[in-house]
């Protein structure tokens, strides 16, 4: 309905539709594989459609890559889940993931099958290389610290931002750079250009997701630094009032503007790979994040409804 009022977008949509088709034939036979890749269409959306675009080897990896860490977030957002139990689990789920008799229920929906089924991730992880094997474990190894750290402290300062966002995205680029380099296609990107790529993905969330995380109930974890919209309210709630609708403005501005510092090293860092697919794998994530910084900034709407990209509009 919403393409069809937008002509522009139906082009792109048919082609999404027959590069799926296309891929679904190259998905190993096993179960193990097959339900990766169908959790994977679940849980990512459009970005499933790119990673199955990778070369053969890379794209298996990628793909138990993205699982493990969105079973790790599942742990880490599910309030249910008592700090004494979460943390220990956060911590050692890099060795979990060697185990497919390890299991632990938590999260929603797809999340919660996911974890229910936790034993295809693992037995599909065995079977990757050890150099994607080594990558993934020591990524899971210090996300999973760095988010038990997090569990427990406040987002307060610019620093702290930064080395949130670097736990639970930095280090995804730091992987994924690991992985492109194992498979052979790439150079091994600098370790400050590859957290770059995932600081400026998550920072552009962070800002999208303002109002989806400040109406949670029971209310989760804040992530704007302190050190910045305490320039422009006395609690971050206040930004969601009309009568301050002025001063949010100006403090979303304010933090669109400490996203766009890393643009210039994911520019680099793509205009460094050399295979045309891990291109696009890393730049349709990107050109998403850019437009949504374009769309956020200066738009009081982030703080009355959930501002998203249409997906016509992405290809
Ligand atoms: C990602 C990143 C991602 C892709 C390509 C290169 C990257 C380099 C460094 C860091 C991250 C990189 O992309 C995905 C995109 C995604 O999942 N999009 C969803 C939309 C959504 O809101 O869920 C979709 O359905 O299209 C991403 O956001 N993250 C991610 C996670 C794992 C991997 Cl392997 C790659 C999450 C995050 C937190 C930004 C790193």
């Amino acid at each position: 309905m919403g393409a069809l009022s937008r002509p522009e977008e139906v082009a792109p949509l048919v082609k999404m539709a027959a590069a799926a088709w296309r891929i679904r034939r190259q998905i190993p036979p096993q179960e193990h594989w097959a339900f990766a890749y169908d959790m994977l269409q679940k849980v990512s959306r459009s970005f499933a459609l790119v990673i199955q675009q990778l070369g053969p080897d890379l794209r298996n990896a990628v793909c138990i890559f993205y699982l493990v860490l969105r079973a790790l977030d599942t742990v880490e957002d599910d309030t249910g889940v008592p700090t004494e139990v979460k943390l220990p689990i956060l911590q050692e789920f890099y060795r979990h993931i060697y185990n497919p008799d390890w299991h632990f229920s938590c999260g929603r929906g797809h999340y919660r099958v996911l974890m229910d089924n936790f034993r295809h991730v693992s037995i599909a992880f065995l079977e990757l290389d050890q150099g994607y094997q080594n990558a993934i474990e020591e990524i899971t190894r210090r996300m999973g610290a760095g988010m038990a750290i997090y569990i427990c402290k406040e987002v307060e300062t610019v620093d702290d931002y930064n080395e949130y966002c670097h736990y639970v995205a930095g280090l995804v680029g730091y992987g994924l750079s690991r992985l492109f380099h194992a498979t052979g296609t790439e150079d091994l990107a600098s370790d400050q250009l590859s957290n770059s790529m995932g600081l400026f993905l998550q920072k552009t969330n962070i800002i999208r997701d303002y109002l989806e995380d400040i109406n949670e109930i029971p209310r989760c974890r804040m992530f704007w630094p302190r050190e910045i919209w305490s320039k422009y309210a006395d609690e971050l709630e206040d930004l969601k009032y009309e009568e301050n609708s002025e001063r949010a403005v100006q403090c979303l501005n304010d933090m669109v503007t400490n996203a766009l510092i890393h643009a210039e090293d994911c520019l680099q860092y793509m205009s460094a790979l050399k295979d045309n697919a891990n291109f696009r794998f890393c730049a349709i994530p990107q050109i998403m994040a850019i437009g949504t910084c374009a769309q956020c900034y200066n738009n009081v709407q982030v703080f009355r409804r959930v501002v998203k990209m249409r997906r016509g509009k992405t290809n």
